[in-house]
C-alpha cells in the first residue's frame, strides 16, 4: 500500500526547511567557480565537456589549459566559450605545467572554488561539478576529489604504483581510491598554498597535490561520481607500456615527498 503523508499534519515545508533551501540557493548564486580543463589534443571531447560543466548549478567559467595541441582543441574550446591559456613551455608530458598555468590565470578572477576536470571524458555530466562543489560548500571540506567505477583493466598506474607507494610512505593517505584522479575541487586558499610548494610539471602533479594538501592538514574528501569513461584508456589498454613515463613520474613524485616529509626510512620497515 502506498503511504499518504499529505494528511498527517506535517507542514509540507517548514519555515526552517525553506530558510535552508534559500541559503543553499544563495550559496549557488554567490559562489564563484572556475573549472580548468588541462588538454592536449582533445578536440573530440573538449567541446562536449565544456558544455556539460556550464550546465552546473554553480555556473562556472571555464579555462582550457592547453599543452600545444596539434589538433583543433583550442578552436573548439573557444567556440563554446572557454578561455584558452597555453603553457609557457612546450614540454611533454606537461599536465602539471598546464595545471599550474591555468590555476594562476583562474586565481586572477578571484574565485571561491577552482575545479580541475580531465578533458578526455566521454560521460561527464554537470552533476560531477555539482557533487564536487557541494562537498565543499555544503559538507565543509577543503578539497573534494572524484572517485569512480572504471573498467577493470583501467588505471594500472593508480593500482600498481600510486596506491602501493602511498601505503609504504604515507599510510594515512592510502585509503584514497583514486589518488591520481583528474577531477579535483578546492577552495582558493588551498590552491594558493599549493602554488607555494614545488609542484611537478608532468604526471607527478596530481599525487603531489594530494599529499601536500593532506600534509597541510586540510580536510579532503573523495566523492563517488559513478562510472568513468575516458578516451586515454583506449590509447593504452592494448599496451600498458605506454604508461611507463606516467608510472615513473608518479613514483618519483611520491619518493621525493617521502624524503621531504621524513618518511623515506619507512622502507626499512617493509618486507620485500
Ligand atoms: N596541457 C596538457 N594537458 C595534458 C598533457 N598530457 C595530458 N593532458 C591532459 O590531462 C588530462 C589527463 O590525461 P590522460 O591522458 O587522460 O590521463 P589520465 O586519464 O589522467 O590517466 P589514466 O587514467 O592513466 O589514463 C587530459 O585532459 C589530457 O588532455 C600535456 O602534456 N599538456
Ligand atoms: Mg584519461
Amino acid at each position: 500500500m502506498e503511504s499518504d503523508i499529505s494528511n498527517l499534519g506535517v507542514p509540507e515545508e517548514s519555515e526552517e526547511a525553506l530558510k535552508a533551501e534559500e541559503a543553499i540557493k544563495e550559496a549557488h548564486e554567490e559562489t564563484k567557480v572556475v573549472v580548468i580543463f588541462p588538454a592536449r589534443n582533445e578536440e573530440r571531447t573538449i567541446g562536449q565537456c565544456i558544455e556539460m560543466v556550464k550546465k552546473s548549478k554553480y555556473h562556472p567559467t571555464v579555462i582550457v589549459a592547453d599543452g600545444y595541441s596539434t589538433d583543433n582543441t583550442r578552436d573548439v574550446a573557444e567556440e563554446v566559450g572557454a578561455k584558452v591559456v597555453v603553457s609557457p613551455r612546450r614540454i611533454h608530458p606537461g599536465k602539471g605545467l598546464a595545471m599550474k598555468t591555468g590555476l594562476k590565470v583562474a586565481l586572477e578572477e578571484n574565485p571561491d572554488i577552482v575545479l580541475f576536470i580531465d578533458s578526455d571524458l566521454e560521460n561527464l555530466t554537470s552533476e560531477w561539478v555539482d557533487m564536487l562543489i557541494d562537498g565543499i560548500l555544503l559538507d565543509g571540506f577543503d578539497m573534494t576529489r572524484g572517485s569512480y567505477y572504471r573498467a577493470i583493466t583501467d588505471a594500472p598506474v593508480t593500482k600498481l604504483v600510486a596506491k602501493r607507494l602511498l601505503w609504504v610512505f604515507f599510510p594515512e593517505i592510502s585509503h584514497f581510491d583514486q589518488p591520481l584522479t583528474g577531477e579535483v575541487a578546492a577552495k582558493t586558499e588551498v590552491w594558493k598554498e599549493l602554488l607555494k610548494k614545488e609542484l611537478p610539471d608532468g604526471w607527478g602533479i596530481d599525487v603531489t597535490m594530494l599529499i601536500e594538501t593532506e600534509m597541510m592538514g586540510y580536510r579532503v574528501k573523495e566523492v563517488y561520481l559513478g562510472y568513468k569513461q575516458h578516451r586515454s584508456y583506449r590509447r593504452y589498454s592494448e599496451d600498458p607500456g605506454k604508461l611507463g613515463k606516467m608510472a615513473e613520474q608518479v613514483a618519483i613524485a611520491i619518493l621525493k615527498l617521502a624524503k621531504k616529509h621524513g618518511r623515506i626510512d619507512n622502507i626499512d620497515e617493509i618486507q620485500a
